[in-house]
């Protein structure tokens, strides 16, 4: 069986632990197709956050209680970066996490892609998880904001760990993205995929951006495979980080509901919305409420089994899909 996850963010990495222990139950390969919109360059750095979340938790390196970058951190070199006033001074690089963009940044200078490199970085953390970046092309997430009296284009990463996502934002734009391919190996595994899962992920900047790249979508769209998500939304509010904000910043309603009716038909075959959401409706798609808290690896391996008996048949038949004859 092979089973391909969209994914992104911290969300994204803990669900692809439970994502994991499922496919060693059954004997399932898993390729995790990830975000880069988050990607970033800073202090001559390349730095790929959803890539490193998904990399370090299944290597078990990630710290658990920040949710991101490395656990046993040390920040001398921050410490440094500051002593010169180098900017930007609003985001943390640790010490162990700067090897890693030392190591990836040596490598994209030398000409390897994003998909090569970060091949070559699992080879230390050993995943157990194929990791695809969704594009190994720029293709970065701005946020258009008014901020000193003016609209300007800001980085992700500035939107949200510089100003908190607090300023008044118009949209998001994945700058980029027109002209980007996806990463070897993305459209044949979804091809070649016996199930889709998109990852209880910020479906405005994680899973979007990741739809974005051209050919993507429509591959989704077009695998034989049932594509079933699941919520990020528990009860009206984001299990963690900032769907919430992002939600309301393309109109659409922050409940388990409104990010099903997001994603839409063309896109989902199934929905899994937590127990407190039941009776959430999504025309067009299956929506089954069981727990969806991803307190530990056992509970989350239980919900992608729960995704797995989805009767998809009650609502179309898995395939032939959209768009096939
Ligand atoms: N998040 C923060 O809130 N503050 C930081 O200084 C910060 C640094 C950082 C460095 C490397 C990395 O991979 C992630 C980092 N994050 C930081 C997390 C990141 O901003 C976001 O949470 C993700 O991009 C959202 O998925």
């Amino acid at each position: 069986m092979r089973i391909v996850v969209l994914a992104g963010g911290i969300g994204g990495a803990r669900f692809l632990v439970g994502v994991r222990a499922y496919a060693r139950e059954v004997g399932a390969e898993v390729t995790a197709v990830v975000n880069v919109g988050d990607d970033a360059s800073m202090h001559g750095l390349r730095i790929c956050p959803d890539l490193d979340s998904v990399m370090y938790t299944l290597g078990n390196g990630a710290d658990p209680e920040r949710g991101w970058g490395r656990v046993g951190e040390t920040w001398t070199v921050k410490g440094e970066l500051a002593a010169y006033g180098a900017e930007p001074t609003w985001f943390g690089l640790g010490d162990k996490d700067i090897a890693t963009h030392l190591v990836r940044s040596t490598m994209l200078t030398a000409g390897y892609p994003l998909s090569a490199v970060t091949e070559a970085l699992c080879d230390r953390w050993q995943p157990g998880v194929r990791l695809l970046p969704a594009s190994d092309d720029r293709l970065e997430t701005h946020a258009v904001v008014q901020l000193d009296g003016e609209q300007k284009a800001i980085h992700f990463q500035e939107w949200w760990v510089r100003h908190r996502g607090e300023l008044p934002t118009e949209r998001f734009v994945f700058v980029g993205a027109e002209s980007a391919k996806p990463a070897p190996g993305v459209l044949d595994a979804l091809a070649a995929a016996d199930v889709v899962l998109v990852a209880p992920s910020n479906p405005v900047v994680s899973i979007a951006p990741i739809l974005a790249v051209p050919g993507l979508r429509e591959a989704v769209a077009a695998a034989s495979a049932p594509v079933i998500g699941f919520s990020p939304i528990i009860g009206g509010a984001p299990v963690r980080g900032m769907a919430d904000k992002c939600l309301a910043i393309v109109g659409a309603e922050c409940t388990a509901a409104g990010v099903g009716r997001l994603y839409g038909p063309d896109l989902l075959d199934g929905w899994l919305v937590d127990t407190t959401d039941e009776g959430a409706d999504v025309p067009g798609v299956e929506v089954r409420a069981i727990p969806l808290w991803m307190t530990d690896e056992r509970a989350t391996a239980a919900m992608v089994g729960a995704a797995m008996e989805l009767d998809l048949a009650a609502s179309r038949p898995p395939a032939p899909k959209r768009g096939q004859p």
